[in-house]
C-alpha cells in the first residue's frame, strides 16, 4: 500500500508520508485521490505541536502567515486571504442528492452524476507542485458516541493549522478509524491553484471558480477554489450543519447551528440552553454572557458558540455536544467591551485572517478600540490610517475578518464541554435582529408552537448581510445555508422528535433589538441579557409567572429581576410595557410573511406548520 504513494510523491520521503492508519479502504481513497489530483508529496497529519509548528513555520516563509509580536500575542499568526476569498459562497454551494426535490427550493441542486463528471474533471491535477495533507478529524470528544469522523484531503497547510484548532485532529482520530466502529466521511479539498515545476506560489493561492459540494446519500464532500472558513475547513459548515443534519435526520438527533450554555445560579443549580440566531446578532457575545450588576453568584459557561448536535438520551432527555473545538468568530465588534471572554480566549495561539496589522506586530479591527490605531496596513496589505479610512469609507479589517481560538482558553468554558455524554438541554432559544413586532422574550405554548417559532425566524437585513436594507430575511432556525436537505422535511423532523423525548425542552423567542419610536435600540442588550435569560431559567424550573399572549408566554414586569440595572423605575417600566408589546395589526402582517415562506415549501410542509399558523391567526 505504502509504496504505491511513494513512488507518486517525489519529495523526500519523511515520516509523515507514511500511512498512520491501517485502514485499507482509506488507504485505496487516498492513492485514488493522490492519482486524480497528482500532488507533489503526501503527508499524513498526525495532529502534533511538533508538527504544528512546522507548517506555521512554511506558512511564514511562505508569505501566507505573519508571525505576530510573541511578546503581545503569544502564539499567534496572522493571514490575508486573497479579496475573491473572503466568505463563504452561497450560490456556488451545492447539494447533489438523486432527486432536486430532496435537495428543496432552498439549496442550490445539480445532478449527483453530472456534477461528480464536473469534480473530475477540475480536480484532475489540482494539487500538482502541492502537499496533499491527509487530515482526520473527529467531531466531537474523541470516543463520544455523540461524535462523528471524516478526513479531509486538501493541498492548503493554512487549513490544517485552522482545523487544529477547530476539531480534534490527528493520531488518536486515525486510531478511532482503525477500531473501524464509525463510518468515516471523506472529504476532499483543494485550493484549486496547481504550481508548474518552477512556478512562485502566491500567499493565498485560491480560484475564482469555487464549488462546495455535498452527496448527502453517500455522505461525501467536494469543495474546490477557496482556503477560506466555512469553504475550506469542511468539519464545520459542510460537515456538522450539512451532512450531519441528514445523518441527524435519518438517526433521529439534531444537528442544529446553535451556540450552548449553561446558567449557573448562586445555589450551583446549572441549566443549559441551546440557542439558534441567525448571523450579525451576536451569537458569540450571548455564548460567552457575563453576568450584569444584581446578579452576584450567577455564572454564564460557554459549551460552544456555533454548532449544536442533539440527541436523545436513554431517559428520552435531549442532551448536546459541540462538536467543535475552536471559536472561528468575526473579530469586527469584538471588544473588552462587547465581549472580554472572547478577547481573553484569542490572546494567545490565535489565528487572525483578514484583519488589520499593526506596526507593532499586532492586530486591530474596527471595534476593538474607542481610539484606532494611528496607522497600520489593512486587510489588503494597503497602508490604512483613521484618515485614509474616512476619506475611501474603507474599513482596517474586512467586514467578516475572522479569529481561529481555541475553546479550552475561554475563561467560561464549562466543566463538562467535553463531557462525551454531552450537557443535558432545558430550553431552546430562537432569536432575530426584528426592529418591531417581536417583543423581547416569549415562550411557545408548547413544542409545535415552538417549531412554528423557529421556522418562521428573520432577521433584518444589515448592511453586512447584504439585500434590501431594513427588510426582513426569513432564516428558519437559522439553518437555511445550512440544512442539506428539503426545509419542509427539517420542519417534519422537528416535529417529530417530541415523540422521542420523555419532555421537550421549552421553546422561547427573543429579541435584543427592538426600537422605539426615536429609532433607538430599547433594550441594552449584552450583559443584561441575563435578566431575561434569567426568566427562561425561571420557566423552566417552574418557578416564573408567565402572562398568557396571542403569541405565547411573556413576563410580568415583576417577573424580571432588575436590580442592578441603572434605569429610574419609572424607565424600566415604560420600556418593559413598549418591549412587550403584542400588537396585533403588526403580528397579522408577520403572519402574511410566514404563509409566503410556507408557500415555498408547501408539499413537504408538516400540517403542523399550518395548524399552528391558523391558531395564532385567530387568537389575533
Ligand atoms: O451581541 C450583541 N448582543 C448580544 C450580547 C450578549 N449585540 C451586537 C450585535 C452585533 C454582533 C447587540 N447589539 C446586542 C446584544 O444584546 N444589542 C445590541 C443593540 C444595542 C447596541 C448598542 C446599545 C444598546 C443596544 N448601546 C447602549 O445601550 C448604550
Ligand atoms: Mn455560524
Amino acid at each position: 500500500m505504502a509504496s504505491k504513494i511513494d513512488k507518486s510523491a517525489t519529495a523526500v520521503l519523511s515520516p509523515s508520508s507514511v500511512p498512520l492508519t491501517t485502514n485499507k479502504h482509506l488507504i485505496r481513497w487516498v492513492e485514488k485521490m493522490a492519482d486524480l489530483t497528482q500532488p507533489d508529496s503526501i503527508h499524513w497529519v498526525d495532529g502534533s505541536k511538533e508538527e504544528y509548528d512546522l507548517l506555521c513555520q512554511q506558512l511564514v516563509d511562505a508569505g501566507t502567515f505573519t508571525q505576530l509580536n510573541q511578546d503581545l500575542w503569544p502564539g499567534c499568526f496572522y493571514a490575508r486571504s486573497a479579496p475573491n476569498d473572503v466568505a463563504r459562497v452561497e450560490d456556488r454551494t451545492f447539494i447533489c442528492s438523486l432527486s432536486k426535490d430532496t435537495a428543496g427550493p432552498t439549496n442550490n441542486w445539480e445532478d449527483p452524476f453530472q456534477m461528480r463528471r464536473k469534480l473530475k474533471q477540475i480536480f484532475r491535477g489540482c494539487m500538482r507542485g502541492r502537499t496533499m495533507y491527509v487530515l482526520p478529524f473527529s467531531m466531537g470528544p474523541i470516543g463520544s458516541p455523540m461524535s462523528q469522523i471524516g478526513v479531509q484531503l486538501t493541498d492548503s497547510a493554512y487549513v490544517v493549522v485552522n482545523m487544529r484548532i477547530m476539531a480534534r485532529i490527528g493520531a488518536p482520530v486515525f486510531a478511532e478509524i482503525d477500531k473501524d466502529t464509525k463510518r468515516v466521511v471523506p472529504c476532499m479539498h483543494s485550493v484549486g491553484a496547481p504550481l508548474e515545476p518552477g512556478q512562485q506560489d502566491v500567499s493565498w493561492p485560491c480560484n475564482d471558480e469555487k464549488y462546495i459540494v455535498h452527496f448527502p446519500e453517500t455522505r461525501e464532500i467536494w469543495s474546490y477554489g477557496s482556503g477560506y472558513g466555512g469553504n475550506a475547513l469542511l468539519g464545520k459548515k459542510c460537515f456538522a450543519l450539512r451532512i450531519a443534519s441528514n445523518i441527524a435526520r435519518d438517526e433521529g438527533w439534531m444537528a442544529e447551528h446553535m451556540l450552548i450554555l449553561g446558567v449557573e445560579s448562586p445555589s450551583h443549580e446549572k441549566t443549559y440552553v441551546a440557542a439558534a440566531f441567525p448571523s450579525a446578532c451576536g451569537k458569540t457575545n450571548f455564548a460567552m454572557l457575563i453576568p450584569p450588576a444584581g446578579f452576584e453568584g450567577w455564572k454564564i459557561w460557554t459549551v460552544g458558540d456555533d454548532i449544536a448536535w442533539i440527541k436523545p438520551d436513554a431517559t428520552g432527555r435531549l442532551r448536546a455536544i459541540n462538536p467543535e473545538s475552536g471559536f472561528f468568530g468575526v473579530a469586527p465588534g469584538t471588544s473588552a467591551k462587547t465581549n472580554p471572554n472572547a478577547m481573553a480566549t484569542l490572546a494567545k495561539n490565535t489565528i487572525f485572517t483578514n484583519v488589520a496589522l499593526t506596526p507593532e506586530g499586532g492586530v486591530w479591527w474596527e471595534g476593538m478600540t474607542d481610539t484606532p490605531p494611528k496607522e497600520c496596513l489593512d486587510w489588503r496589505g494597503n497602508l490604512w490610517t483613521p484618515e485614509i479610512g474616512r476619506k475611501t469609507g474603507q474599513p482596517a479589517a474586512h467586514p467578516n475578518g475572522r479569529f481561529t481560538a481555541p475553546a479550552s482558553q475561554c475563561p467560561t468554558i464549562d466543566p463538562d464541554w467535553e463531557n462525551p455524554q454531552g450537557v443535558p438541554i432545558s430550553a431552546i432559544i430562537f432569536g432575530g435582529r426584528r426592529p418591531s413586532t417581536m417583543p423581547l422574550v416569549y415562550q411557545a405554548f408548547n413544542w409545535s408552537g415552538g417549531v412554528y417559532a423557529g421556522a418562521t425566524m428573520g432577521s433584518e437585513i444589515t448592511a453586512a448581510s447584504g439585500g434590501v436594507l431594513g427588510k426582513v430575511r426569513r432564516d428558519p432556525m437559522a439553518m437555511l445555508p445550512f440544512c442539506g436537505y428539503h426545509m419542509g422535511d427539517y420542519f417534519r423532523h422537528w416535529i417529530k422528535m417530541q415523540r422521542t423525548l420523555s419532555s421537550t425542552p421549552r421553546v422561547f423567542h427573543v429579541n435584543w433589538f427592538r426600537k422605539g419610536a426615536d429609532g433607538k435600540f430599547l433594550w441594552p442588550g449584552y450583559s443584561e441579557n441575563m435578566r431575561v435569560l434569567k426568566w427562561i431559567v425561571d420557566r423552566v424550573r417552574g418557578r416564573a409567572q408567565g402572562k398568557e399572549t396571542p403569541i405565547g408566554w411573556t413576563p410580568h414586569f415583576e417577573d424580571i429581576r432588575w436590580e442592578g440595572l441603572d434605569m429610574s423605575e419609572e424607565r424600566r417600566r415604560a420600556i418593559f410595557d413598549e418591549l412587550q408589546t403584542v400588537d396585533r395589526a403588526a403580528w397579522r402582517k408577520e403572519v402574511m410573511d410566514h404563509e409566503e415562506l410556507f408557500l415555498a415549501l408547501h408539499d413537504h410542509l408538516p400540517p403542523e406548520m399550518i395548524y399552528e399558523r391558523e391558531l395564532l391567526i385567530c387568537r389575533l
